[in-house]
This record gives structure tokens, C-alpha cells and sequence, in this order.
């Protein structure tokens, strides 16, 4: 155990160690223990030195990126079936059989805290105010039910790996317990956490303490899930259970389309080994990253990281330059998962977040509440990985956001991208469904459709004709 404690202050963090002589016994081998478990991810002067890497990036990146060349992705990577919907159903076919012969995985990301919703709970269990009262995950739950149903003369249950993190994984795992999974089948849901990462005071020197026996951590950020397939062994689970096509999403989109056929098909289609879709940006500073080429390799440009001028820089036809917006749903050939995974958990960048972090200081020995900015998170991007992928190898498929996007980001009495944002996205799709199978809806009426009883507006046919004059109706199968 000693030689854990020299590891630390070898690294310059003898703070960590300032009351050692009067911690009791069993409170210095808990520190201990915990400063272990976190060398045993990541050597302590590693983590310092991605943390100065990841500041010097956080100076450079935003100014520079108007110097490296970045451009929209070439036609041969991008395809938008907005009004050309031509391939759709040639995908569809395509991802639909992959299904059928279990070659497909879902993976949710659901490990992030949820902190801009302001909810205690994890993201997925949110209701949304639907008439129905059902919560993403029981949205997300119902979208895979119905797509099995669809697998003709044979009963498929598609594999969905859902990562959770520290925070949120015990009450996600208690929500699917006690809704019995929403009437999926149990073994066909496996929870995973993804890692989490210390903590750093703002000039990244040295690693804040939540108490006088451990550090201060959080979750490793989306682009923890190479290393949370790692450390799991996903990739043997998906041998074993032979699957080829992953399709990982973002807990927090309610019009996400679980394992999406055309989507999966599209990368089959074209061969690619990675894939994601892009709805068209709403205006310059929307919060999302931007998918683009710089330096002639696939990228995304995260909004928190990119410069005003290039959020809105216009194209000769007056357009955003820069317009494919990034909405976290991805596609990977497992086969390329198993070749890179490593090479991607040992070199992707680390970014920072400047946040008031709690924080214990042993040198008074108080406990700070902060009320501005005093540490720094470390998070990974999902996507900073497009760039090892050829783009001869890299798909992009725009998508309409009326039917494909509302995230569940803030507050309510936030502008955009909250709970009524999702509920009316939500309820105008399925009303959208309904009147395209010849039903009547009233002006300003609302329907809610049950992705049980549809995944994306097919099998309403039989309320071909039928009004329906007044909200808060709800359609189950
Ligand atoms: C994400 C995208 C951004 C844009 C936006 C659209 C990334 C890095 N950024 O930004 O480009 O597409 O969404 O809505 O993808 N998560 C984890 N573990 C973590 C942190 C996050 O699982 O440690 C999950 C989280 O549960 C959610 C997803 O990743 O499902 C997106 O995370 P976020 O809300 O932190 O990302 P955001 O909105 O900053």
C-alpha cells in the first residue's frame, strides 16, 4: 500500500496525505484503497499529463480551427434522405434483414448525469408529460418490441447494451426491475458502467478530494464507452451472441430510432465500418457538434469547443458552411470495433469542463460548496474517433430532425430542448402517421401512437377515416 501513496506524492500529490498521522487506521487504508483503484485505470502522472494536454487543446483548438482545413464532408460520405427518400426502403430491406438473422445490438448511452435538466433521477426514467406518462426508456423499450414484431416467422430478440455510470447506474438498473423491462426480455438487457476520472484544480496540478479519503471523480464522458467495451469484453459477448452491426444512441433523444433498419442498412449498403446521422442545423450556435472533414479525415466539431466565426461562416449560397449537425446516433461494423478498440482507448484526447466542483481541502481541513468555476472535469468524446476511419470507410446520413430529433437537454421554462420540446415533437410525429394513414384529426389535436403499435408510421391503416377531435387520446396495440 506504501508504494501507492509514493506513486501519488511522486506525481507532486502530497496534499492528499496533509492529515495522514491523524487519520484513524481504517480511514488512511480506504484512501489508500481508493487511490489505488484509480492507478490501477490510469498512472496518476498519466492522468495529470492528459489533464495539461487537454487545457493546451482547450487554448489552441477553438482559434485554430479556422487555420486547418475543415470542410463539409464529400458526397461520397453524405446522403440526405430528406425529400429522397428513393434508398430508403433498399435500406430498410437491408438493416431488416440483418435483424432477422440477429446480427443487430443496440447500445444506449446512459451515463450521463443530467445536470442541465436539473432531475435527481436518471435521464431515461424522465417523464416527458406524454398522456400515456411514459418515459424515455419505456419509449425506447416499446420502438425494439415493435421492431421484433416485424421480423417475420421468427422470434428475434435484439441484444441492448445500456451503459450506465457511477450515478446513474443502480436506479436504471431498479427502473427496468420494476417495470419488468417494459415486456422485453430480461436476458436480452445488459447494464455496463462506464469509468470515471478525478478530478483537477483549475490549473490541473493537482487532484481535488470530496472527502478526507477519496478523490473527487465523475464519469469519464461519452467517449468512455470504448474503454467501458473493453473492460466489460463486449466484443466477446457480441461473438458469442454473433453480432455484426452496432447502433449506439443517446438516452435523452425521444424520437431516437432504436436500431434503425435504414440506417444500418445505409452503412451495408456502402461498406462502411462507421456511420452517424445529421439532422440540418437550426441556427449557428445550436448546441451541437458539427460533422465535418479537417484535413480531408472525418470529424466533429464540438459546439462547446468551436470558434463564433466558424459556427457562422456561410457557403456561396448563403447557407451555413458547416450545417450537418451531430445527434449522438452512431453505427459501428463490430469488426472494426474489435480492430481499433485499443489503439482508441489508448490515445483518444481528454477535454475539460471548468465546473464548482465540491470539494474537501485538506490543508484546513472545511468542505467547499463553490459558487464559481474552482476545478476541472475530464470527459472523452464519442466521436473523436472518426478520424482514424478512412473516409472511403465513413457514412453520414442527414435526416429530417421533425422525425428523428428533439433532445431532452434543460429545465423547464428553458427555450428549447425540453421536456415540452420532446412531448410535442413526440405527439406531432404520431400525428403525422395517423393522418398520413387516412385518419381525421382536428385542428390542434395531438394523438399519442404507441411505438408498440409503430416504429415509424406503419400499421395505422386500420384508422383510415376515423376523427379524432380531442387530446390526451393514447394508442396502444
Ligand atoms: C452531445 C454531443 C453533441 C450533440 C448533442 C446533441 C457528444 C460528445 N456531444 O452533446 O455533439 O450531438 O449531444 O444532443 O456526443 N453520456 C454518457 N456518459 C458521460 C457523458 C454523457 O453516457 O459521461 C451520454 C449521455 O447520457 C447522453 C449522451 O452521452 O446520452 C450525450 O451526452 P451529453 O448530454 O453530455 O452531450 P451534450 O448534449 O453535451
Amino acid at each position: 500500500m506504501t508504494d501507492t501513496k509514493q506513486l501519488f506524492v511522486d506525481a507532486g500529490q502530497s496534499q492528499l496525505f496533509q492529515n495522514w498521522d491523524s487519520l484513524p487506521r481504517k480511514d488512511q487504508e480506504e484512501l489508500l484503497s481508493n487511490l489505488k483503484q484509480i492507478s490501477s485505470t490510469r498512472a496518476p502522472t498519466r492522468l495529470l499529463e492528459d489533464c495539461q494536454n487537454a487545457i493546451k487543446f482547450s487554448q489552441t483548438n477553438s482559434s485554430s480551427d479556422i487555420a486547418v482545413d475543415v470542410k463539409p464532408l464529400p458526397s461520397t460520405s453524405y446522403e440526405s434522405l430528406i425529400g429522397n427518400s428513393s434508398k430508403e426502403n433498399e435500406y430498410w430491406q437491408a438493416g431488416m434483414e440483418a435483424i432477422g438473422k440477429g446480427e443487430v445490438a443496440v447500445i444506449l448511452m446512459a451515463g450521463g448525469q443530467g445536470t442541465r435538466l436539473g432531475s435527481s433521477q436518471p435521464k431515461g426514467c424522465y417523464d416527458i408529460g406524454l398522456p400515456s406518462k411514459k418515459s424515455l426508456f419505456q419509449i425506447q423499450a416499446e420502438k425494439l418490441i415493435r421492431l421484433q414484431d416485424m421480423i417475420e416467422d421468427k422470434k428475434v430478440e435484439i441484444p441492448w447494451y445500456i451503459m450506465t455510470s457511477g450515478p446513474t447506474r443502480a436506479a436504471t438498473e431498479a427502473y427496468f426491475q420494476k417495470h419488468d423491462y417494459f415486456g422485453l426480455n430480461g436476458g436480452q438487457i445488459t447494464f455496463f458502467n462506464q469509468g470515471a476520472l478525478p478530478a483537477f484544480d483549475l490549473n490541473g496540478e493537482h487532484f481535488l478530494m470530496k472527502d478526507p479519503v477519496s478523490l473527487s471523480q465523475s464519469p469519464d464522458g461519452n467517449g468512455g464507452l470504448y474503454r467501458a467495451i473493453k473492460e466489460n469484453r463486449l466484443n466477446e459477448d457480441f461473438d458469442r451472441r454473433g453480432i455484426k452491426h452496432v447502433y449506439m444512441y443517446c438516452v435523452d433523444n425521444v424520437l431516437s430510432k432504436m436500431a434503425d433498419p435504414v440506417f444500418i442498412g445505409f452503412a451495408i449498403k456502402h461498406g462502411f465500418e462507421l456511420a452517424t446521422k445529421a439532422v440540418r442545423k437550426r441556427d449557428a450556435h445550436e448546441s451541437v457538434g458539427l460533422i465535418a472533414t479537417k484535413n480531408n479525415k472525418p470529424c466533429v466539431i464540438e459546439y462547446s469547443e468551436i470558434s463564433n466565426e466558424l459556427a457562422e461562416a456561410k457557403d456561396e449560397e448563403g447557407l451555413l458552411k458547416l450545417r450537418a449537425a451531430n445527434i449522438v446516433n452512431h453505427y459501428y461494423l463490430v469488426d472494426l470495433l474489435k480492430r481499433d478498440l485499443d489503439q482508441w482507448c489508448e490515445n483518444m484526447p481528454y477535454h475539460i469542463a471548468k465546473k464548482k466542483i465540491p470539494a474537501y481541502n485538506s490543508l484546513t481541513g472545511k468542505y467547499t460548496k463553490p459558487t464559481e468555476p474552482n476545478g476541472i472535469k475530464l470527459e472523452q468524446f464519442i466521436f473523436d474517433v472518426f478520424d482514424t476511419v478512412p473516409l472511403s470507410k465513413f457514412g453520414c446520413l442527414e435526416v429530417d430532425r421533425s422525425k428523428e430529433f428533439s433532445p431532452l437537454k434543460n429545465g423547464s421554462g428553458s427555450k428549447n430542448d425540453n421536456a415540452e420540446t420532446s412531448r410535442l415533437a413526440y405527439l406531432s410525429l404520431g400525428t403525422s402517421w395517423l393522418k398520413n394513414a387516412g385518419a381525421v384529426i382536428k385542428d390542434g389535436v395531438l394523438v399519442e401512437v404507441s411505438n408498440k403499435l409503430s416504429y415509424a408510421g406503419e400499421n395505422l391503416g386500420q384508422f383510415k377515416g376515423q376523427i379524432f377531435d380531442k387530446n390526451g387520446i393514447i394508442l396502444e396495440k
